[in-house]
């Protein structure tokens, strides 16, 4: 039994953006929950487990997954048939995990900084920051269309949902703004945005 616990155009859509890609909804009991929002709206829902009052959360049989890299490693080595992850064992899975923790521990935070209007040596030294990230997206785009090997994966979801949150933040080049546009028009993310929009409508 899965349980998704999620709220409609928060950082839990990109999860509910890949139960979409794998078609897994038969699969995960999804439980709209609310959560206190950046901007004042919202509230802590006594109905979600999440230990922080967060989400994404997933609990399966009893264990919780919490953090959207790891939800999204977990669900894409749960269903591989779904082909939106890279089995252990394959050549390109240390690349695949990579750019999830890489999001999770370098680049998030890092926009987070820079958009805080924060700077700091510390911050710079563990973090880098925009600049940085953009040569690092080139770079590995200018081997290929996708992040991983031939095709879009859960880490181009992941890397590529801050551009698709901000629109305003720039990708720096055409490389990666043809990489953001490519994830952008995913069948799967429509339909994530559209559950969403209609969750939001009730
Ligand atoms: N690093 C976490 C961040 C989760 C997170 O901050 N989610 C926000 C929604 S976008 C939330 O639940 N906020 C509610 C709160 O801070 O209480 C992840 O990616 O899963």
């Amino acid at each position: 039994m899965i349980t998704f616990y999620h709220s409609p155009m928060t950082r839990s859509s990109r999860v509910l953006a890949l139960i979409a890609a794998m078609d897994i909804f038969d699969w995960v009991d999804i439980r709209d929950v609310t959560v206190a929002r950046f901007d004042g709206t919202g509230r802590r829902d006594p109905s979600n487990p999440h230990p922080e009052g967060k989400v994404p959360l997933l609990v399966h049989d009893g264990v919780a997954i919490w953090e959207s890299a790891a939800i999204l490693l977990y669900l894409t080595d749960l269903f591989p048939e779904s082909d939106l992850g890279v089995p252990p064992g394959h050549p390109q899975r240390g690349r695949y995990v990579s750019w999830l923790s890489w999001y999770a521990g370098v680049m998030e935070p890092a926009l987070v900084h820079d958009a805080a209007g924060l700077s700091h040596p510390f911050l710079t030294a563990t973090f880098r920051g925009p600049a940085e990230i953009r040569e690092r997206l080139s770079t590995a785009l200018a081997e290929g269309p996708w992040l991983v090997g031939d095709h879009y994966t859960a880490a181009d979801l992941l890397v590529s949902s801050p551009y698709l949150w901000f629109q305003d933040l720039d990708p720096g080049c055409e490389r990666i703004r043809d990489w953001v546009a490519r994830c952008a028009a995913h069948p799967a993310r429509l339909t994530a945005m559209e559950l969403d929009g209609k969750a939001l409508a009730a």
